[in-house]
């Protein structure tokens, strides 16, 4: 029995030593170095290379690496049946709303006025009238932990999910502080959220149903002044009707963290737009502490007959 993390394009070494410090017992493969193919019997992995599930005989589980499955989920060699989790724990849902919270904010006060009335030695308070309102495009983990961050500000939010019946909202009734959330479902109820909030966050899982979600009809429906905020995927946002819309001011400005290619192509109209304000995909990375933790009691389960940490619904894809 051993676990295998593969991620060729991240430096593991870290997050190995700490998941090999914390469990010895695990006999723990970092590919390329496999080691006997057929004793690996769960796989964490992250833009695994394309051959290398068909190369595991023995795999009773996968989990991403991440909380983003598209990359397992899209791999046509991923066996029907074989149960798929994620690695997304506490800390990386606070840091995503910490992202949130903190670019909200500082586009709501206009921090970046004052930093250029500061430059010019003048003195002019303001402060808006009312708090922002929120319409929050993913109602699991992460969507969850940015409601709860937005409620203690007293800041009102909405939130959205695709359909009515399960999805990202596990978990949901044991969490009081949400209890009196509003929840809208549908693409109608999406259209009228857009048009009546000042930000619109996306952060709905990658799948073909949330593919472009960001789109003209929804731009259109957006009030002037409002903000769309991307930290979802790069693939849910229709880069050009964004541009075109904001032309038009609705909506006014733009929060990304993710994009179609990540980095964006040199001289890409994002770069040097004055309404759009990029990260480069680091609202939330899952820190090699957490990850190793998380890692380790997937497996546990896993090994004990259950499904991994974060198991994913492969019908609905996420
Ligand atoms: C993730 C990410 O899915 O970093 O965890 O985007």
């Amino acid at each position: 029995m051993a676990l295998l993390i593969a991620a060729p394009d991240r430096d593991i070494t870290t997050l190995a030593a700490r998941v090999r410090s914390q469990a010895p017992d695990i006999d723990l493969r970092l590919w390329p170095e496999t080691g006997r193919i057929e004793d690996i019997d769960f796989a964490v992995l992250w833009k695994h290379p394309p051959d290398l599930l068909d190369q595991l005989p023995a795999l009773r589980a996968v989990s991403s690496l991440g909380a983003g499955i598209e990359h397992l989920i899209n791999d046509p060699t991923l066996p029907d049946k074989l149960p798929v989790g994620r690695l997304s724990g506490p800390r990386l849902a606070a840091d995503m709303a910490g992202w949130l919270v903190a670019r909200v904010i500082a586009h709501w006060r206009d921090f970046d006025r004052f930093n250029a009335l500061q430059r010019q030695q003048r003195w002019e308070p303001w402060a808006p009238t009312r708090p922002p309102r929120i319409g929050l495009l993913g109602t699991g983990r992460m969507g969850r932990a940015a409601a709860r961050a937005f409620k203690a500000l007293e800041i009102p939010v909405t939130g959205y999910r695709r359909g009515q019946n399960r999805g990202l909202d596990r978990g949901e009734h044991d969490d009081d502080a949400l209890a009196d959330l509003e929840i809208v479902s549908g693409r109608p109820a999406l259209i009228e959220l857009a048009a009546r909030v000042d930000y619109l966050i996306c952060l709905l899982p990658l799948t073909p149903a949330t593919r472009s979600i960001l789109d003209a009809e929804l731009f259109a429906a957006m009030s002037p002044g409002s903000v769309v905020a991307n930290v979802g995927r790069g693939a849910q946002l229709d880069e050009d009707a964004l541009l075109a819309a904001l032309g038009r001011g609705r909506p006014a400005a733009a929060l990304l963290d993710v994009f179609a290619d990540e980095p964006p192509a040199p001289g890409h109209p994002f770069w040097g737009h004055p309404r759009i304000s990029m990260t480069p995909h680091c609202s939330a990375i899952t820190s090699d502490a957490e990850a190793a933790t998380l890692m380790i009691e997937s497996y546990r389960r896993v090994r004990s007959g259950l499904p991994p940490l974060g198991a994913v619904d492969r019908r609905s894809g996420y």
